[in-house]
């Protein structure tokens, strides 16, 4: 059987780096804003039936650049066995903003918390067992840069790939939100199952391509949910739902990591 698994994540968060180690490949590493917009295919090394894809570096899934348009479009169309999400482990608050909308494809989606070398030198602490719990998906702490943790890495992400094992629905959203997404998902009976999710959230948050690719009828009614959504969001569904992941990020990082240098847990 052959895998698809696709690599995600925030510019700079090691993407390409972990992409050469596990393709032997020597794709270019560094931090030029723009330099993964294609995105880059190889096979695992140690699994030629493994094939890996290193999608250019994005900071959301929303339709508002070339680089999100491409990961996105990736995640959702040509929908990868796996995502593995990689995670700068000494910026986790920024970084987990693409995660949560990751998560919300319902795509099979693994964690690799890379730059450990980073946080250990600091002295900072992150329970990766309740990262993973409070994220609902498995975390698997990385120094892409040695290879540290890929072997684990990639037997979860085939694990994950093999069982089409679908993120949980993370509970981030208040009562408002939580009933008009709710809402517009039964308006999309159209729609794959696994892809109501993400295309209702998407539709809350304004996002014209979701909403244009839908039929008259549906868009009307969906309309109306929004509308009504607004009137409880101060105006603005796509404001509150990026508050409310914020509130669930931060929560999140105060639970799971401790700094060294605060000496206490990080809040913002
Ligand atoms: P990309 O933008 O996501 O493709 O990230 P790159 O692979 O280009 O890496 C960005 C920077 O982080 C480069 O300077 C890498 O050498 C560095 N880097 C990648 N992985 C690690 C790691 O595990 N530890 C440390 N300390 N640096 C890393
Ligand atoms: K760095
Ligand atoms: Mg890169």
């Amino acid at each position: 059987m052959n895998y698809s698994i696709a690599l995600a994540g925030n510019p700079n968060s090691g993407k390409t780096t972990l992409f050469n180690e596990l393709t032997g490949s020597k794709q270019h590493v560094g931090n030029w804003p723009g330099v993964t917009v294609d995105k880059k295919e190889g096979t695992y090394r140690k699994n030629k039936e493994i094939t890996i894809l290193d999608l250019p570096g994005t900071y959301s899934l929303s339709p508002y650049s070339a680089e999100e348009i491409v990961a996105r479009d990736y995640i959702v169309k040509e929908k990868p066995h796996a995502v593995i999400n990689i995670v700068d482990a000494t910026s986790i608050e920024r970084n987990l903003y693409l995660t949560l909308q990751i998560l919300e494809t319902q795509i099979p989606t693994v964690i690799a918390l890379n730059m450990m070398d980073e946080v250990e030198a600091r002295g900072d602490i992150i329970d990766i067992n309740k990262l993973s719990k409070l994220l609902g998906v498995k975390v698997v702490p990385i120094v892409a840069r040695s290879g540290r943790g890929l072997k684990e890495l990639m037997e979860v992400a085939v694990d994950v790939a093999k069982a089409a094992k679908k993120p949980e629905v993370l509970d981030l959203f208040d009562d408002n939100i939580s009933s008009a997404v709710s809402k517009i998902e039964e308006l999309l009976d159209d729609a794959k199952a696994e892809e109501r999710l993400w295309k209702a959230i998407k539709i809350l948050e304004g996002d014209e391509i979701v909403t244009n690719s839908l039929s008259e009828p549906v868009k009307v009614s969906a309309e109306k949910v929004v509308k009504e959504a607004e009137k409880h969001a101060d105006g603005d569904t796509e404001a509150k739902i990026a508050d409310l992941r914020y509130q669930f990020i931060s929560k999140t990082v105060k639970v799971a990591v401790k700094k060294k240098n605060t000496g206490h847990v990080e809040t913002t």
